[in-house]
Formats: C-alpha cells, structure tokens, sequence
C-alpha cells in the first residue's frame, strides 16, 4: 500500500475531534504541568499563514512531547479580532464587522484542525466576544479607580489615513506601524494608561524573564532609565526659576546656554516683548512635529531667542535663554542646560546661532583654543573653576552639592495613549456629566456592548463613530441621574490581548456575573504561580513573532502587575519563557507579500503533500529562530522521507518475504551497533526537543531511518518491531497522523499514540562499541579495519591476519615481534 497523507489525516483527525477534542482537554490540577502558550492571531480574511504555522508546529510538537512525559499540558488557542483591518474591511463591503470575524474565525479553525494542531478547544476564546470584553472593561474600570487611567488633552500622533490617534509603541520612524502613513502631530482629549508608574519595576522585573536578550533590550530601552540631577537655573530680572534635568552635572561649568521646550509653561512669564511675535510663530510650526521630527540628528536645529537670561549657579554668569525643538517637553523638566563642547545637538545649535562654546573636560587635562567637534567621553575637568584638574566622572557629586541640586531618575517611556476614534473595539465604559465629570458604569452594567451601526466610517475630526448614535450616547448619570453622554472613544487592538491568557484559565466563568466569582486564584496559581526558578512565575513557554517587543508584551506585562498589585494573580510576570520564531520569507528571500506575488498557501501544500509534510517541513527549514526562505524542493524531500517510514513500516507485513530470502542475520557486533544508534537517536531527539532545536532532531530521525533500512531485511521480527515502535514514537510529535497510523494499523496497538510514555534511553549504550584498529608493518601504516572497542592483543592479532591485505605485506604472515597499543594501532615488525 502507498502512503496516501490525505487518507490518513482526515481519519485520524476525526479520531481527535470526538467530544469537542476532548483528548486534548486540559484539567486545572495534576502533579506536573505545562503551560505552552502561542500567540493569539488575528483572524484576517487571508486565512491562516505559513509564519503562523511556524510557530503553531513548534508549540504542538511541545505539547505533544510533555505529554508523552507524563505532564498536563495547557495549549489553548483563541482570537485577537477587534481592530483595523475587520472595520477597514466591514467598511469596504459593507458588511458588519462581527460577521466578517465569525467567517474569518471559522475559516482559522479549520484550518488549524486541518493541521492536527492539538489545542484545548474547550478553552477557545474570542476577544470581541462580549462576554470576554466584559472582562477588558471591569479590568479599565479598575484602573480608572485606582488613578491609573485618566484623560488629559496632549499632543497624540494622529494617522491621517486611519484616521485615528496612534500610542507611541504604534509610531515606528515616525510613520503609522500600520499602513506606513507619516504620523501627523494633534492635540486631543485622550484616555491615557499610567504605565509610567510601573516603569521601574517593568524594567527590574526584566532579569526574571528567560527571553531573547533582543527582546528585553529593546524593553529596557524603551522604558530608557536615566540617573541625573534636576539644577534650578535662576531667571535675571524675574522671580522665576528654570530646573533642567541633565546626566552630566559634571559639565555644568561649560552651559552657556539654557533651551526651553516651545510648549514650556514658563515661556509666557519670562519672554521679552520685543521678541514675543517671533517666538509665537515658532511655537506653531513646533506643534505640528512629530517628537521624531524635532529628535532627528540630521535635522538642522531650529530655535529663537527669548529675550531672557538667566544665571548658571556654577560660575553666576549671565546666559542667554532659548527656545527650540529638539528639546521635548515630555521628557525631564522640558528644559536643558546646553553645554556645545560636549553635546551633538548644543554643538549644532550654537555653530548654527553663533554661540558660546566652552570646553570643560578634556581628554588629557590640556585645552583647546578651538573645538571642531564636541567631545563626548569622560576626562579631566578644565575652565570649571574649584573643579579643575578633577577626573569628570569623580565630581559629579560634588558639583551637584556646590550648586544645590538634587539627584533624579528619568525614564523614557510615556503614559500609554489607550483611545481610539475607531468603532471596532471595546466601548469605554465611562459616562460623561457635566456635573460629575467622568463616571464609571456599575460592575453590574457590564459588558457595554458595542451598538449596532449602519455606518463604521471613522469621522477624521477626532470623533469615533458611536458618537452619531444619539439613543445610546445620551444617557442618565450613575451618580447624579442627570443627564450625560457616554464616552464613544474605543479601546485600542492591544488591551484584550493583554490579559488573554488569563482568560483561557477562566474560560468556564467568563459569564458570571461578579468579577469575585470570575477570578479563581487557585487555578491562576496552579498554572502561573511562582516558584524557585520562576520568581515571577508566568506562562512556562510562550512562542511568537518579534514584532510585539514593546507593544504586546510590554503592555501585558504592565495589566498583569496591576493585576498582581489588586490581589487577582499571585505572580508578577505573565511570560516566564518566550521565544521568538525567524520570519519565514519567500523563494526569492524577500519578505512575504501579495504585491510581490511570493505567498506560499499552506492549504495547497497540505491538499498535496499532507499536513505532516508541512509540519516537518517548517521545521526543518533551518533554527526555529532563524529566518529563512521557502523551498519548494525542500518539501518534496521531507515527502520522501515520510514516504520512506512508511515503506519500512510497510515490510512489516512482509514476514514471508522476509524468511524466504534467508539473509544472514545480524552478526552481535552489527547488533550491538544498531543498538546504541538507537539509543543515540532518542537522546538527541529529547534534548532536542527540550531546546527547540526541531531541525536537529529531525535530521537524526532521517539518519536512524536509514540505518534502519540498511539491514531491516536481515532483523527478525521482533528486533525489527522495537525499532520500528522507538522510530514512530520519536516521529509522533513532528507526524502524528502517519505515527498514529503505523501504530495503530502496523503494530497493532489499540490506543493513540499521544499518551504513550516517551521512549527512554541507557547512558551505558551510548558508548562507542568498535573503534578503528591501525595495522603497521615495520612502523608503515598498511591498512585499517574496524575492531570491537578493548580488544585483547592476542583477537587483534587474529583479525589482523584475518584482513584480505595483509598478505601483501607478511609473508605467509610471518613475523618477529609485535606493539600493540590499546585501541589504536598494531605493528608487526619483520
Ligand atoms: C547637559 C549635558 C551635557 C547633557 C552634556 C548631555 C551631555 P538621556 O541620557 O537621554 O536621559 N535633555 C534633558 N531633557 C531633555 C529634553 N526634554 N529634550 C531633549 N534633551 C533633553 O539624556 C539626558 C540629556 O539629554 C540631558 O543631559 C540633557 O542634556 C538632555 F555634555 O544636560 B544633558
Ligand atoms: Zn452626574
């Protein structure tokens, strides 16, 4: 019989999805458990993509493996469907958005089945599910109580062609992440999470993680700590002060200037009339750039003059104050202390307004009449008065103590934008009075339900679509039973994936009514909890693309410490162990795209070679974190191989042939040899699996199986039989229709596969049992031959006359004396 995948496959998946997949339930106790983690995709109308699938295998060839181990495996799957693409979609073909996602969502489904993925299906969730964003609501009414969601009117960046207001994290190189639109800077009344309150502990908590260093480097960054000082600059002629923050209080000596930021609430009290139009005009032209504009290096800087002086505390002198740009007023104090001999951007600044640039440090304590860069290192202060002479990084404190400053730590990262003038996400669920401000809906409200439109069009002036919906926006206050609007802002893409893989631990009591009852800390703690290697506890192991650095996994890390701070979870990370899959680009080692034309569909590979063949194909492609380009030639092998395994299966039923032909059985040696190899293959294919390295295992699985197929006709039946089980075991994780298959239907077993214990191996059959024995003649290397490893001197000697060369050299095989060493060589002296 052939190898017929497609045959296969569908009977074994219709086995599998017998009560809801129940094979694959997970229970919420047990002695050892796993919790491995994918992440949630969004069910766009493309369908399911190679790239997801990466990932997917690995994680169920996990599953699969710890469950042949003994363990409780957690593997749920669920979709991230609220945002852009289903409304942007819903618009075009008018058509609602929840319908879009239904079909969309079906079609993933059957997809993933068609793959033999081994999820949880019990636990599948879905976050526009109302009964899910309930959840993401009474988690926002939670933050608004505790202060940690506000509105304020800020500068946002605004896309104009999805015509909503973007979060930082969405900005990439000043362009939308989105659709690549340059992002236009607006001043908005927005919602705004306080994730800045969390920024020390999401940047400590870092070392608890087992991440990709990558990762967390780019999350360290991102929150961008920062050790200086705060210095109060005193203004000439006015009560006021003007603080900067710097990191270099060491250089202070070397400010000849100070620069506010255009939106600095000071500018108004201090400017000097004559200059006042000037600096008007400018502060409009600055409200209209991105950060990223007014930070590029290349820029040229821009900037006015105030009017105002004010004093530098370190030498008293009178400096002038300027107003540019490059300097932003969310970070620091939103004021500088400009040192040009030792800043880029002050060195640029005063080249390009003809001022002041004063050397302080100095590489070897000499000075420079004129500088033709700034000098950005460490060294030995000069010009600064009490503090020359002084190594630059010794007397930052003390400077700070001489000018009365005090020590503060800055950090980058900004509170998170959390509006969206869009209509496909979760409701807001805050009511506007004019009496009582902003209200929270009762607990018991919850969910507020998305309202039905007849038009999804985002408006452009800043307004989201529900706002037209007069019936559900008026409304009566909760608190004073006067008249209010709702808010009619959503919520963006990121928050219900921020808390998602609670919610697969939750799924049974996602409909309750009381948010006590939904939360159960047993099971939370069951599968999160902390413990000795896993101070933060969190996911065992969660497998996905690299592209949510700062966003996803930054914003998950942050509800899930809000979480942990309200009592919900006892653990402080959501994700102990992550891992990121390489990106999968077309032949032609491009990135996938539909402009290109190099999109691989994964349901034409599966209708022709058969999902096992997808599976073991992406995975053999090369390290699961590498990213590496399709090769359609590369599936016909691993079609081969599979076609291989079942052809030796196959001779299982062969056993006639077998005796008929009467080859010599396996000599003890052969045996032995078969043997270790045996027990080689299942060492490297645990530790390989153990360490995501899918590509190894499966290149010692294709080694084995030719081995195999060397001497299969020569094995009686029950040699044969152990290595074909031991073969089709290691195979299951990568193929398990086919091993499901052979083991049913080949070696005759009643139960599946998935369940039986994982194939073990013994130390002591790993060592090498023949090694290869050098024959000399008088000190001349004459010929080699393979020997059973401690052979004795006299068997050596016997094998050696035994060697069909050996006449060449001994004479009728006469000799004088012989040396031997130990398996390695012997030498016949004549
Ligand atoms: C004087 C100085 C001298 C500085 C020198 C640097 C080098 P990080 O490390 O990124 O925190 N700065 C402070 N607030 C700023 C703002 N709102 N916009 C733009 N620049 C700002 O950088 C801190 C340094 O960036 C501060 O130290 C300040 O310039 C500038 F040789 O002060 B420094
Ligand atoms: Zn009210």
């Amino acid at each position: 019989m052939k190898y017929n995948p497609q045959k296969i496959e569908s009977k074994w998946q219709k086995i599998w999805s017998k009560n809801n997949f129940k094979i694959w339930h997970a229970k919420n106790t047990g002695q050892k458990k796993i919790y491995i983690l994918d992440m949630f995709p969004y069910p766009s109308g493309e369908g399911l993509h190679v790239g997801h699938i990466e990932g997917y295998t690995a994680t169920d060839i996990l599953t699969r493996y710890y469950l042949m181990k003994g363990y409780n495996v957690l593997h749920p799957m669920g979709w991230d469907a609220f945002g852009l693409p289903a409304e942007n979609y819903a618009i075009k073909n008018k058509i609602h958005p929840a319908l879009v996602v239904d079909k969309n969502v079906k079609h993933f489904r059957q997809q993933l089945q068609s793959l033999g993925f081994n999820y949880d299906w019990q636990r599948e969730i879905n976050t526009t599910d109302p009964n899910y964003y309930k959840w993401t609501q009474w988690i926002f009414l939670k933050l608004f109580e505790k202060g940690l969601a506000y509105e304020a009117e800020t500068p946002v960046n605004f896309c104009p062609a999805c015509r909503t207001v973007l979060a930082d994290e969405e900005v990439v190189e000043g362009k939308c992440e989105r659709c690549g639109t340059i992002v236009e800077r607006r001043k908005l009344r927005q919602w705004m999470l306080k994730i800045t309150a969390y920024a020390s502990r999401l940047l400590n908590d870092l070392s608890l993680l087992t991440w990709p260093e990558k990762v967390k480097l780019m999350q360290k960054n991102w929150i961008g700590r920062s050790e200086g000082a705060e210095i109060k600059f005193k203004v000439v002629a006015k009560p006021e002060y003007i603080t900067v923050f710097t990191t270099r209080p060491d250089t202070i000596f070397g400010a000849t200037y100070l620069v506010l930021a255009p939106e600095h609430p000071l500018l108004e009290k201090i400017i000097h009339p004559d200059y006042l139009l000037d600096v008007k005009n400018y502060i409009l032209a600055a409200s209209q750039k991105s950060d990223f504009e007014r930070q590029s290096e290349t820029k040229e800087k821009t900037g006015v003059f105030s009017g105002a002086y004010a004093i530098n505390p370190a030498n008293q002198e009178k400096i002038p104050i300027w107003i540019s740009d490059y300097v932003l007023m969310n970070y620091g104090t939103g004021a500088i202390m400009a040192v040009p001999a030792h800043d880029e951007r002050d060195f640029d600044f005063a080249k390009t307004f003809h001022l002041a640039i004063r050397e302080v440090i100095s590489p070897n304590g000499k000075t420079h009449s004129i500088l033709d860069k700034p000098y950005l290192g460490s060294g030995i202060l000069v010009n600064s008065g009490p503090f020359n002479n002084m190594p630059s990084e010794e007397v930052k404190d003390k400077i700070l103590v001489y000018v009365g400053a005090r020590k503060t730590i800055q950090y980058k990262l900004r509170d998170w934008i959390f509006s969206r003038q869009r209509y496909w996400g979760e409701p807001i669920p805050i009511i506007k009075c004019e009496k009582c401000g902003n209200v929270a809906l009762k607990e018991k409200d919850l969910p507020l339900k998305l309202p039905m439109v007849k038009h999804y069009q985002p408006s452009g002036t800043g307004e989201s679509p529900l706002a037209t919906i007069k019936e559900w926006v008026n409304v009566k206050c909760p608190s004073c039973g006067g008249p209010a609007k709702r808010e009619t802002n959503t919520m963006p893409q990121w928050a219900g994936s921020s808390w998602y893989y609670l919610a697969y631990l939750l799924k049974d009591k996602l409909k309750v009514k009381k948010a006590k009852k939904f939360w159960n800390k047993k099971i939370l703690n069951y599968w999160l909890g902390p413990t000795k290697e896993k101070k933060g506890g969190g996911v065992d192991i969660y497998i996905g693309g690299v592209e949510h650095a700062v966003l996803h996994l930054l914003y998950a890390r942050f509800w899930h410490k809000f979480l942990f701070d309200l009592g919900v979870v006892n653990n402080s990370e959501p994700f102990y162990r992550l891992v990121n899959q390489g990106i999968i680009l077309g032949e032609d080692n491009e990135k996938m795209s539909k402009s290109r034309g190099n999109v691989v569909n994964p349901d034409n590979i599966i209708k022709t070679y058969g999902a096992d063949t997808l599976r073991i194909y992406e995975m053999f492609m090369g390290p699961l974190q590498d990213s590496k380009p399709w090769d359609s030639k590369g599936i016909i092998g691993i079609y081969r191989f599979l076609n291989r395994v079942w052809q030796l299966a196959e001779l299982l039923k062969e056993e006639k042939v077998l005796k008929k032909e009467k080859l010599m059985p396996l000599s003890s040696l052969e045996r032995r040899n078969l043997e270790k190899n045996r027990h080689k293959t299942i060492k490297k294919v645990t530790e390989d699996i153990e360490n995501l390295r899918f590509n190894t295992a499966i290149a010692a699985l294709m080694e084995y199986l030719n081995q195999l197929n060397f001497v299969v006709r020569r094995l009686n039946k029950a040699e044969f039989k152990k290595h074909l089980i031991t073969l089709t075991l290691l195979l299951s994780p990568f193929a398990p229709h086919l091993a499901e298959e052979i083991f049913h239907t080949h070696l005759k077993n009643k139960k599946t596969i998935q369940f039986v214990p994982w194939p073990k191996y013994q130390e002591a059959m790993l060592k090498e049992t023949t090694f290869t024995l050098v024959v000399q003649i008088n000190g001349k290397m004459r010929l080699s031959f393979k020997a059973p490893i401690n052979i004795s001197e006299k068997e050596a000697v016997k094998l050696a006359l035994k060697q069909p060369n050996i006449k060449k050299y001994l004479v009728k095989g006469k000799y004088q004396k012989i040396i031997f060493v130990p398996n390695r060589l012997i030498n016949f002296v004549t």
